[in-house]
């Protein structure tokens, strides 16, 4: 029998998890657990490098969790769990720091730069080093591959250069992992400018739709959205990037062929394409929703344990192995 492929992803709980996601990370992720080795993580040391609300922070903890088990993750297969409850990820962040991750490269991340604006100065050390911290997560469970969005490519890319450098000095120690990015659907954009991705720290709650969403104010959002100059329904990302958004949202939410969706609106307008693709999303949030609401904190919370005691034991093993090739032990 074919060995399974070990897979790691995670989500910060900075914010209410989108469509966004949704459909670029969670939907594969919900795949490939079938035939993978699975862990997912609420990766909550990433979200404080920027300022959180405490009382948000464990709320958003317990929700993304239930957002996991009710898009499908089934826990008896997969560990879910909580990363600052699971020690060896900050340690590794602290050595891949020293060997490893250089400033040079840290300083070309396109999500840091965005983060850091012009004002570098003022910037914390831990949003600098972000990225370090998500080649720890990866590299602690020898993880082959991570599915994430389109533009989390960059930094799986970094922790391959990270892995290769470390073992290049310490010998074969990590696993060199790789990025799965969806073909459809990487990169859901913001509906209000599509030339930005749909992101839950956006402060304009119209550009995005929470999962958690009220189902009559995302039809609203949809009917809201900004669509391009033309009338007729035809994907051309190029050209008319906003109905090509609107179209891939309808495709994946509703289970469709783009091709087919354009051939069934030849001929009719922007008008009856947003209604029904308002009643897809509206449909989708409310049997999401249904079973996000079966879920109870508790649930979540025996959840969260169970995940931590496997991740534990699994990052310990591993830790032994790097704190002997660097000499701490
Ligand atoms: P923030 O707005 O706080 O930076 P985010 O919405 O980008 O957060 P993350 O926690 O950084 O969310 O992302 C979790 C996962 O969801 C990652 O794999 C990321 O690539 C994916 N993702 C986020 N937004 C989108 C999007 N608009 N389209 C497709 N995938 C997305
Ligand atoms: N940086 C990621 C979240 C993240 C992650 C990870 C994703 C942290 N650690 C490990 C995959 C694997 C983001 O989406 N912003």
């Amino acid at each position: 029998m074919k060995e399974q492929k070990t897979i790691f992803s995670g989500i910060k709980p900075s914010g209410d998890l989108t469509i966004g996601n949704y459909i670029g990370a969670i939907s594969q992720w919900v795949e490939m657990q079938e035939r993978s080795n699975c862990i997912f993580s609420i990766v909550d040391y990433h979200a404080i490098t920027v300022k959180q609300n405490p009382d948000d922070l464990r709320r958003r903890v317990l929700d993304i969790t239930k957002i996991y088990l009710a898009a499908g993750i089934n826990p008896k297969r997969s560990i879910i769990f909580q990363q600052s409850t699971v020690p060896a990820h900050t340690e590794l962040a602290w050595i891949l720091n020293c060997s490893g991750a250089y400033m040079a490269d840290l300083k070309k991340m396109t999500q840091y730069k965005d983060k850091a604006g012009d004002k570098e100065e003022a910037i914390s050390v831990g949003l600098f080093g972000y990225p370090v911290l998500m080649a720890a997560d990866i590299l602690l469970y020898d993880t082959q591959a991570v599915p994430v969005g389109d533009d989390q490519k960059q930094h799986v890319e970094l922790t391959r250069d990270i892995a290769k450098r470390f073992n290049n000095e310490y010998g074969p120690i990590f696993t060199i992992p790789e990025a799965v990015v969806k073909k459809e659907g990487a990169r859901v954009m913001s509906l209000l400018e599509p030339s930005k991705k749909m992101a839950k720290s956006d402060g304009s709650a119209n550009a995005f739709i929470a999962l958690l969403d009220d189902p009559e104010l995302a039809k609203k959002k949809i009917m809201k959205a900004v669509t391009d100059s033309g009338t007729d329904i035809d994907y051309d990302p190029e050209n008319r990037p906003a109905l090509a958004n609107l179209l891939t949202i309808y495709a994946q939410l509703g289970n469709r062929q783009i091709p087919r969706l354009v051939r069934d609106y030849a001929g009719k307008g922007y008008g009856d394409f947003k209604k029904d693709l308002g009643e897809v999303v509206g449909k989708f949030l409310t049997e999401f929703q249904t079973k996000f609401n079966e879920i109870s904190d508790d649930d979540a919370q025996a959840v969260l344990e169970e995940g931590r005691k496997q991740a534990q034991e699994i990052t310990e093993k591993k830790m032994t192995q790097i704190r002997q090739a660097i000499g701490v032990r």
